[in-house]
């Protein structure tokens, strides 16, 4: 049976792990964390002095990945997306925070006040949203919004829908 691949990505905090996660719970589709790929498979080109933290190698992590994404039905958390191949994908969602409450999360998750500084901006600039609009058809894109609790089940059960539907259209 044929299975959609499906990325995941956003500002760290935003809840890509939260929702990938019960995605997987919900729809037997696998979850991939590229960040803990990269660490388990040390798939990593240097450290970023002025960031402080690894540089993903790019090129390794897409190789890693390429089998298993032809057999379909990953879905791929990372907060960057324009290295991972277009045609890898069936659908993109970009999850959205609003400052306060990324503020918070990234706070209680104990990050210095640079590094969520830099997040939030990340955040209020859309980088991300725009990396994925430049990266992608534009209408495989859609945007989440990722606040409260409320957020996370109709993100699920919206996309535990359309994979239903896509599996249906597709076998
Ligand atoms: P990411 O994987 O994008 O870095 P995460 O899934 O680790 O983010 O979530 C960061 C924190 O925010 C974590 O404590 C769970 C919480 N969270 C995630 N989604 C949420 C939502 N929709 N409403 C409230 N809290 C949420």
């Amino acid at each position: 049976m044929k299975r959609p691949n499906i990325l995941l990505t956003g500002t760290p905090g935003v809840g890509k792990t939260t929702l990938g996660k019960e995605l997987a719970e919900r729809t037997g589709l696998e979850y991939v964390n590229v960040g803990e790929l990269a660490k388990t498979g040390n798939l990593f080109e240097g450290f970023d002095e002025e960031y402080e933290c690894p540089i993903l190698d790019e090129d390794r992590v897409v190789d890693e990945l390429e089998d298993r994404i032809s057999e379909g039905g990953l879905i791929i958390d990372y907060h960057g997306c324009d290295f991972f191949p277009e045609r890898w994908f069936h659908i993109v969602f970009v999850l959205r925070t609003e400052n306060g409450f990324l503020y918070n999360r990234l706070e209680n998750r104990g990050y210095k006040q640079k590094k969520i500084q830099e997040n939030v901006q990340c955040e209020i600039f859309q980088t991300i949203y725009e990396e994925a609009m430049e990266s992608y058809r534009q209408d495989m894109v859609h945007q989440l919004p990722s606040n409260t609790p409320t957020d996370l089940e109709q993100n699920l059960e919206q996309i535990t829908q359309w994979i239903e539907q896509w599996i249906k259209d597709n076998n």
